[in-house]
């Protein structure tokens, strides 16, 4: 495999990428990987690393993150990185709004196209965020999912689970560097929007809800979850993602 088959670095999903393109592809049908797990964990920079092998290994693949890379989707990020919403229940309606335009322009046709789809965060985000941490009922979640959704099902999610107190440390390091690129006069309202970042201001309280939501989630159905502990070396969680997934893959691969 050549470089030039890997996704780019910078990812721009608006519609069909070039990136993620492999030689050739060992599955007739994509399939749907989502990540899951609080800040700090490190689930970014696993996905990115995981698409790369996936691409390398002859899986055409494309990563995404929630919400995003639609239109409406970065709106609504913006939104609820900067904004403080009072309601959870309206929370919830943004985050199942951009999903059903992800999953609508995004998710499936590339699925159908035999692209495997990598998520940064999905339907279990909202329900450990807005329901565990938040109080919203699982039932309402669970509804607003399934209609966002429309029959889509995670092939297999992977938690990269972190104690909090562990991952505190780790956000605090990196606000610390993202605040001293944002001290001039010039980047006065980025560094105020990062400042007010309200979900990684939330307590420890909410992130422990937040968490165990997860753990509960992944116990309750470990045929689909692969939990990862986050607090082991960037190679380690690489290699126990990657164990998971090949398996993953070797079933479904083209005879
Ligand atoms: P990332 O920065 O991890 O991409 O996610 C943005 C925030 O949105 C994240 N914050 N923290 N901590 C989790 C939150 N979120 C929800 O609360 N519900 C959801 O359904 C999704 C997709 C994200």
């Amino acid at each position: 495999m050549t470089s030039k088959n890997k996704p780019e670095k910078n990812l721009k999903l608006f519609n069909f990428p070039k990136d993620g393109k492999a030689s050739k592809n060992v599955l007739n049908k994509g399939l749907l990987i989502t990540f899951e797990g609080g800040e700090g964990s490190g689930k970014s920079t696993q996905c990115k690393q995981l698409v790369n092998k996936l691409v390398d290994d002859g899986v055409n693949s494309i990563l995404i993150h929630e919400p995003g890379n639609t239109p409406m989707g970065e709106q609504v990020r913006k939104w609820i990185k900067s904004k403080n919403i009072k309601n959870p229940i309206a929370e919830t309606y943004l985050f199942c709004a951009a999903r059903a335009e992800l999953c609508k322009s995004v998710i499936e046709p590339a699925l159908d196209k035999g692209i495997t789809v990598i998520v940064d965060r999905f339907i279990h985000s909202t329900i450990a965020y807005q329901g565990y941490g938040k109080g919203v009922s699982i039932e309402t979640i669970n509804n607003l999912n399934n209609i966002a959704i429309n029959g889509l099902s995670p092939d297999l999610t992977i938690l990269l689970d972190i104690d909090p107190n562990l991952s505190t440390n780790r956000i605090n390091k990196n606000i610390n560097i993202e605040l001293s690129n944002f001290s001039d006069k010039k980047n006065k309202s980025k560094r105020e929007s990062f400042e007010g970042n309200k979900y990684e201001n939330m307590s420890l309280n909410f992130h422990n809800k937040v968490r165990d939501g997860y753990l509960e989630m992944a116990n309750n159905d470990r045929s689909s979850w692969s939990i990862v502990g986050a607090h082991q070396t960037q190679s380690k969680v690489a290699d126990s993602i990657w164990k998971r997934v090949k398996r993953l893959i070797e079933s479904h691969k083209i005879n």
